[in-house]
């Protein structure tokens, strides 16, 4: 048995490529939270809890997410079974509610921890990889018009993306509706287009701003009124042809229940669903309604999104894809091997648990409240 003897947290400020311009926040760095988890044989396994925007997204912070953990998991986890993962989330859930994203960076570091001893990676311990490579979104957010199509035209030349999500919701629905029919224009048939307005419109908002949607010929809208409202989003999405996805509605297993009748795709994020287990409960959930996958992001560095990859990776019918980039949006690499970005797909990394490994320099380099530049 390999006992869990040590678990450790740090938060890295990682600056943004650019200003990253979303309905509740402008971006300019994301906060990740980091755990290692030490076994007693040596072996050490990684996870990451990151949200967006501080407080700004979610009821979780940066600084919530690591002392949830430092005060509240980690005495319970503590000389306990490392191999048992269910024994120890259960022993979690005795004592903390909610607190999804601290929940999942501690999950994703027992199954990293798991993988490596057993000389596998986390998708062979969900049942085996059916893809490598998976389409990636990127998300076209500078809060500009004309950089937005730059940008897209780039991505395209260059390989990396066909498939933009804009960033609305800030301005106002016509103001919205003119960004994004400039975009959708400029890139013509050699791109998806999606917009994510990130819960900012009302009822009445979002009726005609998605008619102006439709119109202009954008693939989906993502999360166009308040989580909560979970009938609005099913009277969207019955009165709309467009298709309609469900994010921040989605916190898990039992809310992906009550939005099965509600959205035409889910979202799926490992943090807001509370970990790998329950992001593969929520995906189940999906595919017995019938409803459309599609593999979403907290905006997650290398560990997070290496961690996601080895889930979708298992799940054959991702029919819209996904948006698991988080590594590009920042200015420097924290892994030893960055994960690849080619073909307009995202690639499984190689290697045991989550196949990812830290670059240690960065992580010191990065990290909050750091003593001195390394
Ligand atoms: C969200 O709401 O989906 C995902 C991509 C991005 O740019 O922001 C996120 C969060
Ligand atoms: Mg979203």
């Amino acid at each position: 048995m390999a006992k869990i003897d040590k678990i450790s947290t740090c938060i890295l400020d990682l600056p943004t490529i650019r200003g990253h311009v979303l309905s509740m926040a402008t971006m300019v760095q994301q906060s990740i939270v980091l755990v290692e988890i030490k076994f007693s044989d040596g072996s050490v396994g990684l996870g990451e809890g990151t949200t967006i925007g501080g407080l700004s997204y979610g009821a979780e912070s940066p600084e919530s997410i690591q002392s949830a953990i430092d005060t509240y998991m980690t005495p319970l986890l503590l000389g306990r079974d490392g191999d048992n993962i269910n024994a120890a989330m259960c022993q979690i859930d005795r004592a903390v509610c909610g607190n999804s994203i601290a929940r999942c960076a501690v999950e994703t570091a027992l199954w990293d921890g798991l993988g490596k001893r057993q000389n596998m990676s986390v998708a062979q311990l969900f049942g085996g990889v059916v893809h490598r490579a998976m389409p990636v979104a990127w998300t076209l957010a500078s809060g500009n018009s004309s950089t937005d199509i730059e940008e897209a035209q780039e991505m395209i030349e260059i390989g990396r993306h066909n498939i933009f999500k804009l960033k609305i919701g800030k301005g106002s629905v016509r103001q919205d509706i003119a960004h994004v029919a400039a975009i959708t224009h400029a890139v013509g048939d050699r791109a998806s287009i999606r917009v994510d307005v990130n819960q900012a419109w009302s009822l009445t908002d979002a009726r005609w701003g998605i008619a102006g949607l439709e119109d202009i010929g954008v693939d989906l809208v993502e999360q166009p009124v308040v989580g909560t409202a979970v009938a609005a989003l099913r009277s969207l999405t019955n009165n709309h042809k467009i298709a309609i996805m469900a994010d921040e509605a989605l916190q898990g297993p039992q809310t992906a229940l009550a939005c099965v009748d509600a959205a035409d795709v889910f979202a799926i994020k490992i943090a807001q669903s509370g970990g790998l287990q329950r992001a593969r409960e929520v995906i189940s959930i999906a595919q017995a309604g019938g409803v459309g996958l599609y593999a979403g992001t907290m905006l997650e560095a290398g560990v997070g999104t290496a961690a996601a990859l080895q889930l979708f990776a298992t799940v054959p019918d991702l029919a819209w894809g996904g948006e698991l980039f988080g590594p590009l949006l920042f200015t420097d690499e924290i892994l030893q091997t960055p994960i690849e970005y080619r073909d307009f797909c995202v690639h499984l990394p190689d290697g045991h648990g989550i196949g990812a490994t830290l670059d240690q320099d960065k992580v010191a380099f990065y990290q909050r409240g750091r003593s001195a530049k390394v």
